[in-house]
């Protein structure tokens, strides 16, 4: 926690926090494997978030690896005004979000990876939820126009690309873009969605609870079996998509999953050889019972690969899932009933999106 946002009757400093000077935020949450596999997607879709029709939970949107992990973990390990919806209260949470932001820059600009071309993302309205410089509210500004900023108003140092002459005093790196085909780019996106070959629902049955650092094992149908224990080509994913997950009381707790453990095996880290993947809720905790919960995709691909290799998912033999989850704040136990969630379905999807 940077020493800047600290101190008695420093305006950065936020009395809400749980978290002090002296804390760092763990590696497992935002650590460099971490990113490196995140910037590795190459879809919008499993990178950052499904499309939606309206900023906030219920419009049928979804969260995906960057936003489901360090997004919502910083939010939830930095706690207070940063837990929730009322985060931009807390100086601290322009940080938080500048770094999410330059981890999209590097994705999307850096590594040549489309937003969506789809309007649901592109014309979503921001109007009303910002001022100029004169506290005048903005009315006009939408998702894609946030999308062409590095182009027109700011960009990070290390990152520098030709740009209008707004920015001076910086020697533009050149991508191997001009600034006209960056803004065509930016402006027309791309496919954004893998194509699913198959899909199996694993669980629908009633809701499963997830407490605790004990095991909350799922049991699989056989077709899950088969389809994973299908011959793994290159260009295919396995994506696992957690459905109406919900948080209760408070929102500090995340979700570990975990493919096939043998029975009383201590599921813990992610450097664990069943770990498949994490995912964390932000939202108002008091209002977190909206209808649906919230729904996350996970690719457990590398996953799946290490566990055929090491002869850990056999044919004929059963296949779980286990849930644990964890506070945030101190990796300790959660009661049991705090999580829930009620179906899990496989997905077998295409490598590279599609329009
Ligand atoms: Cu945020």
């Amino acid at each position: 926690m940077p020493a800047h946002f600290f101190g008695a009757g420093n305006s950065l400093f936020n009395a809400t926090r749980t978290k002090g000077v002296t804390d760092s935020v763990p590696e497992s949450y935002t650590g460099e494997d971490i990113l490196v596999d995140i910037l590795a997607i190459s879809d919008f879709e499993n990178f950052g978030s499904f499309e939606s029709t309206a900023l906030r939970n219920g419009s049928g949107g979804g969260y995906s690896k960057l936003e489901a992990t360090p997004h919502n973990l910083v939010h939830g390990w930095i706690g207070g005004d940063m837990s929730g919806f009322m985060s931009p209260l807390d100086p601290i949470f322009w940080c938080h979000h500048n770094m999410i932001e330059r981890c999209w820059w590097e994705w999307n600009i850096s590594r040549g990876n489309p937003n969506p071309n789809s309007n649901n993302w592109y014309e979503l309205s921001l109007g009303g939820m910002f001022c100029d410089k004169d506290g005048n509210l903005i009315n006009n500004l939408t998702v894609g126009t946030t999308a062409l900023m590095p182009l027109l108003l700011y960009q990070f140092d290390d990152q520098l690309v030709p740009c209008s002459s707004f920015i001076k005093g910086f020697s533009a790196i050149p991508l191997n873009k001009s600034t006209a085909e960056l803004r065509e780019f930016l402006e027309k996106g791309g496919p954004f969605r893998i194509k699913v070959l198959d899909q199996i629902k694993a669980e629908s049955l009633e809701r499963i609870v997830v407490h605790g650092q004990q095991e909350n094992t799922i049991k699989l149908p056989n077709a899950v079996r088969k389809l994973l224990m299908a011959e793994t080509l290159t260009d295919r994913r396995y994506i696992l998509k957690v459905n109406n997950a919900s948080i209760k009381e408070t929102r500090d707790a995340f979700v570990r999953l975990f493919i096939n453990p043998p029975k009383g095996h201590a599921l813990r880290d992610k450097d664990n050889l069943y770990y498949a993947g994490s995912f964390a809720f932000f939202e108002d905790g008091k209002h977190a019972q909206h209808a649906g919960g919230n729904t996350y995709h996970i690719d457990i691909t590398n996953t799946i690969k290490r566990l055929k290799e090491k002869s850990l998912l056999k044919d004929g033999e059963d296949l779980s899932i286990s849930l644990v989850a964890v506070s945030i704040l101190d990796g300790k136990s959660i009661p049991r009933g705090r999580v829930e969630l009620s179906d899990l379905e496989i997905l077998l999807s295409q490598g590279k999106p599609e329009q």
